[in-house]
Formats: C-alpha cells, structure tokens, sequence
C-alpha cells in the first residue's frame, strides 16, 4: 500500500479536530450534528479516548458529563439528553420519563437504559497518556467511585443468569443495536404497531424490529426499572461477549486506577476472573465468542464482531486468543473485506454490506480489535487494523460507518468516534 507521508496525517488529524469541537455542545460532544443530537454513554467514552494524549480537561469534562447521569442504582444511562433538542430524537425524554424515577439525578434527562462499560477503560487511558498528571490524577480521584458503583450495579441487578456475566436487557444496550444476534430473541416478542416513523428507518431496520424495541423499552419503564421485574419476567435477556469483555477489560483498568484513588484493586482483579471463567464457560464455541439467549437458553450462532469483545482480556489462555485471531483473519472477516472488520460473518445469510450493525465496517470496533491484537502480542495484526481504519476515515471521511468491500461511507456524517478515534491511530501509527 502507498505510504502516507507527515502531510497528510496532519491534515487529517486538523480535520478530525474541526469535527470534534463542531460536534461540542457545552461540555459534551454529540456523536453526530442533527441524527444524535444528545450525549451517548460509550460515544463519550471513544471521544475520551480519542481526547486523552491531547487535551486531558476536555476528556474529564467529557467523562463528567455523562457521569451526571449516573442513577443513584449505579447505572450509567446510555444517553443523557440535551435539553435544548429534548424531543429531535426518538425516543426522547418525554418516553423515558427519567425525572420521575426517585435514583434518576435531579434536574439531568435520562434514558433508562445502559450501554457497554467502556469508561473505566477510557480514564485509564487518559491517566496512561494524560500531558497534564496532575489533572489526570483529580479525574481518576473524582470518578473512581462512580466507576466502581457502575460495575456494583452490573455485578449485581444484571446478572441475570447467576453466573458472573451481564445481560443487556434491550439491544440499544449493546451498542450495536441492529446486529443480526438480536433477530431471534427479538422475534420471540409479539408483533406490535406504533404509530410513528423515523426518516432514517427503511434503510436501517424492519419496522417491526424498531416498534419492538420500544414495546422492549416501555415494558421495563413501566415495572419502574426495577431489577426484580428484569430477573423474573422481562422478555429480553442476553450475554453479551462484547459488552462483558468489554467490562472484563473495564475491571482491570479500576485495578490499574484503584491505588491512584487510594483503593484496594483486589476487588477488581477478582472481578475480571470472574468475568474471564463465566465467558469461557458459558459464551466460547467454534472459534468464536456467541451471545447467550437466557430466555430462549441457547447461544446465538450468527457470528458478528461483537464475539471477539473477550480478545480485549491480556489473560484469556493463549489457545483461545490464538483461535480467535484465526477466525478474525479468516475469509470470514477479515480475510474477505477489503475494508476490514465488518461487522457480520460475510457468509453469514444475515449480512448485508450497507445495513447498520449487519455488515459495515465501524471505527469504533477497529479500535477496540487493534487493541485487543496490541494485548496479545499481534503487532502485526494491530498494524494492519491502524493502517485500515485510517484508509477509510483517509477515503470516506468521519462517517458513522462504511461498506466493508468498497469502503464508501454510510450513516452519520461528522461522527465524533470516527474522528476522535483517528486521532490515537495516528498517534499509534507514528510510533516507531
Ligand atoms: C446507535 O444507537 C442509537 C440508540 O442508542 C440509535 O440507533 O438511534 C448505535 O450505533 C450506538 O452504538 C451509538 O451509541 C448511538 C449513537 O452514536 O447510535
């Protein structure tokens, strides 16, 4: 491939800087200007990420903002909305009804929902790079309980299946919202109608699906998001292996910060060991990590890029990382694309090159693999992932996502992970 010379790495990375602060709003970036007009939980946390070699107080006041939304349960919503936009996006606050739970935050709008718990991950890497270590010290100070109360809630109301892992109770909660892993549990719930449209909805999901996941998000509203509600009779419940590797991951970066707070990071440590045992037993089959239906009791065979999220663990057994790097360099996904990692198994009947979660390739998942493929020793591979993204943010520009065999860009415009993220590949990519 054609080297890239200084040049270019500088103006691309001026660009991504120009789309981040368009894309602020006070103290918290949107993930994309009029399609995500509010702040999303792990959006802020790639942003973070993205911010924290460059601007530490941005990647703080990033982390903090959305940690005033944090429940009283512990639970970090998956968006915190802007008031000034409260009913632009669908659905808003006035569904979700935050202000009237007793743990929502007083005077904060809220979703009821979590998303991936990507934030211990993302202060750690500002501690790790932060310019400014006194600044970084006081963040890991002022967050380190709200992190930990973060994971308590997880550890405890959503381990629905008993065994050390956490259920996503809706598929918004995984972040990859329209992957084909939720096709089957999705379609166990009955068929309902709603009475509204989004202009974004043809091209993303059948209807059907949409109205489901808000009957989804109504029923847990109206048990009063209740954790009881949620382990006996809520109708969706599954293992996620990209959400729990990605906690797993979270786990240890509390054990790096714990003695920064003045904490024990024991706790954690034993938490990621948990977490590792209950993937290994409960979610690995044929090369590859599958989510676990508990309310239809099995695994999930469509492989998607959510079942390499435990590759982000330095301690899985080396077989294992070995099996799964095989499978990601395999035709069935990496091997097949031109624009690597799409999010769906090529051969898979369910994948679909320009649907939403179904097969494009994500800014955000490239990060995560390269770093998983840096942990386990794969220069190689986490070069080539580094090299790739920057390829299609170079070609496509900072879209939401991207054709995986043409690289052309779908989605959002402007999207905040894409750019921020492009900012620590190009630093990755200048190292030696
Ligand atoms: C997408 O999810 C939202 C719902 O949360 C949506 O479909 O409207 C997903 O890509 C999710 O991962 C992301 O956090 C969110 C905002 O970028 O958009």
């Amino acid at each position: 491939m054609e080297a890239r010379s200084a040049v270019d790495d500088a103006a691309l990375g001026r660009e991504a800087w120009s789309v981040l602060d368009a894309n602020r709003t006070g103290s918290a970036t949107v993930p994309a200007p009029g399609l995500y007009p509010h702040q999303w939980s792990w959006d802020s946390a790639f942003v973070a990420i993205g911010l924290a070699r460059w601007d530490t107080r941005r990647a703080a006041a990033e982390l903090l903002s959305l940690l005033a939304g944090q429940w009283r349960t512990g639970m970090v919503p998956h968006i915190v909305f802007h008031p000034a936009h409260a009913e632009v996006y669908f659905p808003g606050p006035s569904v979700w009804r935050s202000q009237d739970h007793p743990a929502a935050p007083a005077g904060v709008l809220t979703s009821g929902l979590t998303q991936p718990p990507l934030h211990a991950l993302a202060v750690r890497q500002v501690w790790r790079h932060a310019a400014d270590r006194g600044e970084a010290a006081a963040l890991v100070r002022r967050v380190y309980p709200m992190l930990a109360a973060q994971h308590d809630y997880l550890a405890g109301t959503r381990d629905l299946g008993g065994a050390g892992l956490a259920a996503i109770v809706h598929p918004w909660e995984s972040g990859m919202d329209d992957s084909p892993v939720w096709d089957d549990p999705l379609e166990a719930l009955p068929v309902v109608r709603y009475a509204y449209r989004r202009e974004e909805l043809p091209e993303r999901h059948p209807d059907s699906h949409h109205d489901r996941y808000v009957w989804l998000a109504l029923r847990y509203r109206d048990s009063g998001y209740d954790g009881t509600y949620l382990r006996r009779d809520h109708p969706f419940a599954v293992e996620d292996p990209m959400f729990n590797g990605i906690w797993l991951a979270s786990c240890q970066a509390l054990a790096e910060l714990a003695p920064v707070a003045g904490a024990d990071p024991r706790p954690h440590e034993e938490a990621a060991g948990r977490i590792r045992a209950a993937l290994l037993e409960r979610l690995w089959a044929d090369g590859l990590f599958h989510a676990l239906d508990l309310r239809g009791g099995r695994l999930i065979p469509v492989r998607t890029i959510g079942g390499f999220g435990p590759l982000l663990d330095p301690g899985l057994p080396s077989g294992v990382a070995a099996a799964l790097t095989a499978t990601l360099e395999s035709a069935r996904f990496m091997g097949a694309a031109g624009y690597p990692v799409p999010s769906c198994e090529i051969r898979a009947p369910q994948f679909d090159r320009s649907r939403y979660w179904r097969g494009p390739s994500w800014v955000n998942t490239n990060w995560l693999l390269r770093r998983a493929a840096a942990v386990h020793g794969r220069t190689e591979l986490a070069r080539q992932l580094t090299t790739a993204t920057l390829r299609l943010v170079r070609q496509a520009g900072f879209r939401e996502c991207f054709d995986p065999f043409d690289g052309s860009g779908r989605g959002g415009r402007d999207f905040s992970w894409s750019a921020a993220l492009t900012l620590d590949l190009l630093a990755d990519a200048a190292e030696p």
